[in-house]
């Protein structure tokens, strides 16, 4: 791909070189997409005290220009760090970014920062007030934990209000402050959400999702709806421990503030973050949602770090990728989230893939997609089920932990109803291989889909983390009779989509073979009854513009 590097992808977002971790401020404004982003530009490896605010514009989300770093930590209320943080437009046009410093004494506070010109179609410069910060640390928080504010939001009152992880009084909470002119914020006695054990969430995001239908809603949708009519509300927080994204679909309320998580959810999932639902079951985190006026759709971004080795990082002069946008609504059962990727996607598709040898795949059959370079695809498949009769068991005990299910049942392991799915950025000896794929199992009440990510063969080189990652499809397979699966491969990185996006799985490879090599798609079917392929849909993408290196993009 583009920049030399066999790792370096060809429609994901990355600067040109150089760490980048958390998307920042993503927002839509005068016609043109922002996206900032944690950034060290120092060098590929995190450094906390270097940490600035890359920003870059497009006006498709697939094509990026670059343009200045936004914010640098060179202000005493940020001298360690300008940490994560969001973007809101203000009623008079004006958008504000909202961040956490880390201050000349290590403490997280809340900053603000401008457009030096609020005419700039691109808000190339942002001014930092001196009057920051503007939140300092509470005296029940404690100093190294408090931040990541999100985008605020207008409650019926006319107060603003916006959401910010901490540890307060101990305890991991997700708090709530409000507002009359973005100065001066009070705190919401109640958190909006707090979790029993004392664990400090990270990056949390709140936005409401209609309860019919794909379109989005912007953060005010409170206001207008109240707690009520067609509205919920999203909560999901990013779980530094495991780097997991999690989130629970609820009612939240701007009369007191408080987010309220439906009975059955609250005993199936409980109080604790790390028990609810996963926005991805793959390596993906710090995820971030914005609303795009300009399509009526809620998108989301996510960090997706590496998982080769620090050496690996320096020599390839950069680190870490933003997932690819995804559009974001609520699924008709209204418990779960549907992500899929945004429809621009499309511009860079150019040959068409086609399954060789017909689409009945018989048992332990490998049937190559044809025509397409393998390295830079989007693929569709979906298998139709014919018959459930011939599904293994599965213990109830094993749907505790997917991800090993996954690891003991790996694609190569034949089953009843599959293994069947595909094998991605594969040498054409087959030495190296990703494989992305389903099971049904029989549970003593009706079946059970899982998705897998087999990462165990994706590179023979050493040094490099190659989990099999795991999630269970919650779609109904007894009335469906099908499984659909998408996935996005780029060089390095490999996007599952499973169910039509209900179960989300992220993964990065590294194979060796495409220094020499192609790299091939395939179809595979390990079960015990041949499969039917009932629709595919494989595409070569061509490589977007992404941070090229000049901004000669936008014309103004
Ligand atoms: N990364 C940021 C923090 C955030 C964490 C610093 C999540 O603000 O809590 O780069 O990756």
């Amino acid at each position: 791909a583009a920049n030399g590097h066999r790792d370096r992808t060809a429609y994901h977002f990355q600067p040109a070189k150089n760490w980048q971790n958390d998307p920042n401020g993503p927002v839509y404004y005068n016609g043109m997409y922002h996206l900032f982003y944690q950034y060290n530009p120092h060098g590929a490896l995190w450094d906390v005290g270097n940490l600035s605010w890359g920003h870059s514009v497009s006006g498709d989300l697939v094509n990026w220009a670059a343009l200045d770093n936004a914010l640098n930590p060179t202000a005493p209320f940020d001298a360690n760090g300008c940490a994560s943080g969001s973007v809101t437009i203000l009623p008079d046009g004006v958008p504000v970014i909202m961040y956490s410093g880390i201050d000349a004494r290590r403490r997280q506070v809340q900053n603000v920062a401008f457009p030096k010109n609020p005419r700039d179609p691109v808000l190339r410069e942002w001014t930092k007030p001196g009057y920051n910060p503007v939140i300092p640390v509470p005296a029940d928080v404690s100093p190294d934990n408090f931040r990541d504010p999100t985008t605020a939001w207008l409650g019926r009152d006319g107060l603003w209000r916006f959401a910010i992880s901490a540890v307060a009084d101990g305890v991991g909470a997700t708090l709530v402050y409000r507002s009359a002119d973005f100065l001066r914020w009070e705190r919401n006695a109640a958190p909006l959400h707090a979790s029993r054990d004392a664990v400090m969430a990270e990056c949390p995001d709140l936005f409401p999702v209609a309860e019919h239908g794909e379109d989005g809603l912007d953060l005010d949708a409170s206001a207008s709806g109240g707690a009520g009519a067609g509205v919920r509300h999203v909560l999901k927080v990013s779980m530094p421990d495991t780097l997991e994204d999690y989130y629970m679909v609820g009612r939240y309320d701007d009369a007191d503030d408080t987010f309220t998580v439906p009975p059955e959810d609250l005993e199936a999932h409980g109080d604790d973050y790390r028990r609810w639902r996963r926005i991805d079951h793959g390596h993906l985190y710090a995820s971030k949602t914005f609303y795009d006026a300009g399509k009526k759709r809620r998108v989301l971004w996510a960090w997706v770090n590496e998982s080769d080795s620090e050496a690996d990082d320096v020599a390839k002069g950069w680190s870490g990728l933003q997932s690819f946008p995804r559009a974001v609504w609520l699924d008709e059962g209204g418990r779960q989230l549907v992500q899929w990727p945004v429809e621009e996607i499309e511009t860079l598709r150019r040959k068409r893939g086609v399954l060789l040898g017909g689409n009945e795949v018989e048992a332990g059959g490998l049937r190559e997609i044809g025509g397409i370079a393998g390295s830079q695809a989007d693929v569709e498949v979906a298998f139709e089920i014919a018959s459930l009769a011939g599904a293994d068991r599965l213990d109830p005990d094993h749907l505790r932990d997917p991800d090993a299910l996954c690891g003991e049942n790996g694609a190569a392991v034949h089953g009843g109803i599959g293994p069947f799915g595909l094998l991605v950025m594969a040498s054409g000896d087959l030495r190296e291989r990703t494989a992305v794929f389903f099971r049904v199992f029989r549970l003593s009440h009706g079946y059970t889909v899982l998705l897998c990510t087999d990462l165990t063969r994706s590179t023979s080189r050493a040094g490099v983390y190659k989990p099999s990652h795991g999630g269970f499809v919650d779609i109904d397979i007894e009335k469906d009779r099908a499984i659909s699966l998408r996935t996005l491969i780029d060089h390095s990185i490999v996007e599952s989509f499973g169910g039509g996006g209900r179960t989300c799985m992220t993964a990065r490879v590294y194979p060796e073979h495409v220094a020499t090599g192609s790299s091939h798609l395939y179809v595979f079917n390990n079960a015990s009854d041949a499969v039917k392929v009932s629709k595919l849909e494989a595409w070569e993408l061509a490589t977007a513009s992404v941070n090229a290196g000049d901004d000669g993009l936008i014309s103004y």
